[in-house]
């Protein structure tokens, strides 16, 4: 069937969000003479007295940065959500205006003291101790919210604001739009079928073979079907794993290592530091919603033919529907040949 749908215009249905993604793979063979991006191929001093984020060095706010060795993470200078919310009903469900309050809290991780490094660039120690952080912070805040998100944005094209390598964690007191849509999603197909979606899907994609891009003994990284992104990849867990705190030692060490390894092949993709958008979904924690969730990080890489033509989500997207270029298992092969070795390595 993929076969038939690698030359000719079709769609593609998403399941977590029930949307709808135009393939047009014909398409990769125009030209372009549009905007082009700098590729993040700068290596970086360890330490920069500039930097926000730094060891020892001052934030925007006046606030001073221990002199942190490991994974450091403090509250958001900026906060986009904010404690308590607001004293006032929200608006009537009827209405045109339509609004409500929100509590939360935004919070940011430096994944390590060292300015130059990036995750792949982290040894699976290291990679390993920020997800015990990932870990111990969603434990935390879910004692208080509804949903935690864990998140990067990396590199200038995803408008990341800071080289240093930090992720950011926003809980709130509701679901936000996303994170609703994929629960009722789940939620039905559970129902319907009596089974999870997301451990029916790794196992069709570990039987196919064609999406995927590294496989250890408990996690899987591929390109999903309904990919939007040309390079988007999601993360999944091989076994029912429903947040960060159903991990055990072995499946945390062996995540560490999934995501130096397939990482390690983005930067290689394009010979660049590779930007995206990641997040991780866990299970809301305001409802009984183990049975039908699934741990899982998506990746968002916004580059699409070199490490300086970028892939624009405008017209068509923004107006009727997401389009894609390249097929998901076109993205996936090339992947998979790239090295799992990063090219600094060997400079
Ligand atoms: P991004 O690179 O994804 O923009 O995340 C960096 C966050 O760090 C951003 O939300 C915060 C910004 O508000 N920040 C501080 O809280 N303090 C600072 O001194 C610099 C940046």
């Amino acid at each position: 069937m993929t076969n038939l749908l690698s030359d000719v215009s079709h769609r593609r249905y998403n399941p977590l969000l029930g949307e709808w993604v135009l393939v047009s793979p014909h398409r990769g063979k125009r030209p372009w003479q549009g905007q082009e991006e700098s590729p993040d191929t700068e290596v970086k001093p360890s330490y920069d007295e500039k930097c926000y984020l730094c060891p020892g060095n001052t934030r925007i706010g006046g606030h001073e940065n221990p002199k942190y060795d490991s994974p450091y993470v403090f509250a958001n200078d900026f906060p986009a959500l904010q404690q308590g919310g607001f004293d006032a009903h929200a608006s009537d469900e009827d209405s045109l205006l339509r609004y409500n309050s929100v509590s939360g809290e935004a919070r940011v991780i430096c994944f390590s003291p060292d300015h130059s490094k990036s995750l792949p660039l982290l040894t699976p120690s290291e990679i390993g101790s920020v997800i015990d952080t990932w870990r111990e912070q969603e434990k935390e805040l879910s004692q208080k919210y509804a949903w935690v998100q864990i998140f990067e944005n990396k590199g200038s094209a995803m408008g990341c604001s800071n080289p240093h390598p930090h992720g950011q964690i926003w809980a709130q007191d509701q679901l936000p739009t996303e994170a609703s849509k994929i629960d009722e999603n789940l939620a039905a197909y559970l129902k319907k079928k009596n089974s999870n979606l997301l451990l029916d899907y790794v196992n069709l994609e570990l039987e196919q073979k064609e999406r995927l891009i590294d496989v250890n003994d408990h996690w899987v990284t591929l390109v999903p079907f309904w990919a939007c992104w040309p390079y988007e990849i999601m993360l999944l867990p091989r076994a029912h794993v429903t947040s960060f705190q159903d991990l055990s030692v072995e499946q945390k060490d062996a995540l560490a290592s999934i995501l130096k390894q397939t990482l390690t092949r983005y930067d290689n993709l394009f010979k660049c530091s590779f930007p995206y958008s990641m997040g991780w979904r866990s299970n809301p924690f305001d409802r009984d919603a183990k049975e039908y969730w699934q741990l899982h990080a998506v990746f968002f890489p916004p580059l699409l033919r070199s490490a300086t033509v970028k892939k624009f989500m405008v017209g068509y997207e923004m107006l009727a529907e997401a389009q894609r270029d390249i097929t998901p298992e076109q993205a996936a092969l090339r992947l998979r040949e790239c090295s799992d070795k990063h090219y600094l390595s060997s400079l």
